[in-house]
């Protein structure tokens, strides 16, 4: 995203026959109630799962077709073209995996993937995905809350702020031998946001296990914020007292902040996040503030200067 802005994108690039291909095909095995579709229809019912609405359009909230969402991706490690991490991200092993919680809780520990994902419960979630590059996608995803992983391992009163850390394995990940980026790449969220009942631990998309570009094997998903925000190929968690500085606010401090909520209100400084464009799709639309979620997020920024706090 520092790399490229949305102009330089051909259009080809952001609708791809095989969109709108793929797309006639999945409304087509919905209505012939065909079993051997990829998405499970009840996904289609899931988008508000426990009480969790999918925020105001979601009449329009089609899903965006899997092969899009396998495809076009941002997964700097494999490269930074959109078609980068398909072809590449077959390189990342993904079992045996592990995760380190550490920091200020009272559970720390490293547990392997299986062992991590054990005590919980699987659900599906449709979210929206704004990238700050000016598009957007709506992704299935299966996973559980970060809350109930947060409430599991028992922060202390000195844990203020969440940091994710990426997988730093450059044999596997080949961009990490260039310093595109101050590897390994990492994520941060404030307690109370780590906390909200919207963010997602995925491992899932479609029903199905997280390719490997879509962040296998354990990603996170926080809708109300840009892209750049939802981690892949999670290793570490850490319960920390101070902000984290995070890969993008190293790359371009004034770009990128540490709260990265979608506001149509306040532009990136070299351009506009007033639109954006759903993948599939040829209008634009216009961003909605915290991508649509405000009901369920405005609250915890309450009294803050969001373009100071960008
Ligand atoms: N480790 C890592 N996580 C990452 C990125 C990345 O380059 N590396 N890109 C981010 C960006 S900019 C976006 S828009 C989303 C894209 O997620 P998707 O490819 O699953 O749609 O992943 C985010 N997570
Ligand atoms: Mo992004």
């Amino acid at each position: 995203m520092l790399i490229r802005k949305p102009a330089d994108i051909p259009s080809s690039e952001i609708t791809p026959r095989s969109v709108y291909q793929n797309r006639r095909r999945f409304i087509g095995m919905l209505s012939a109630g065909a079993a051997a579709c990829a998405l499970d229809p009840t996904l289609l019912a899931a988008a508000s799962p426990r009480g969790v609405q999918p925020g105001r359009r979601s009449q329009e909230d089609e899903l965006t077709p899997y092969e899009a969402v396998t495809t076009y991706n941002n997964f700097y490690e494999f490269g930074y073209n959109k078609d980068d991490p398909a072809r590449e991200a077959h390189r990342l092993r993904v079992r045996p995996w592990s995760v380190e919680i550490s920091g200020h809780v009272s559970k720390p520990g490293t547990y392997d993937l299986e062992d991590f994902l054990a005590p919980h419960t699987m659900e599906d979630r449709v979210y929206r995905l704004r990238c700050v590059e000016g598009w957007s996608m709506v992704i299935p995803w299966r996973g559980f809350p970060l809350a109930d992983l947060v409430r599991r391992v028992e922060p202390t009163s000195r844990a203020r702020y969440v940091d994710f850390i990426t997988l730093f394995a450059p044999d596997q990940m080949p961009a990490q031998r260039q310093p595109t980026l101050d590897w390994p790449y990492n994520e941060g969220l404030r307690l109370d946001e780590a906390l909200n009942p919207l963010s997602f631990l995925a491992t899932g998309v479609y029903g199905e296990d997280l390719p490997n570009q879509n962040g296998a094997p354990l990603r996170l998903v926080v809708p109300w914020k840009y892209g750049f925000k939802s981690i892949k190929s999670i290793v570490a968690i850490r319960f920390v007292e101070e902000q984290p500085v995070t890969t993008w606010m190293k790359a371009a401090p004034h770009e990128y902040g540490f709260y990265a909520n979608v506001n149509p209100n306040v532009d990136h400084p070299r351009w506009s996040q007033a639109t954006e464009r759903r993948i599939g799709e040829l209008r634009r639309r216009d961003t909605l503030m915290f991508n649509g979620y405000a009901e369920q997020v405005a609250h915890m920024y309450a009294g803050m200067d969001l373009r100071r706090f960008y």
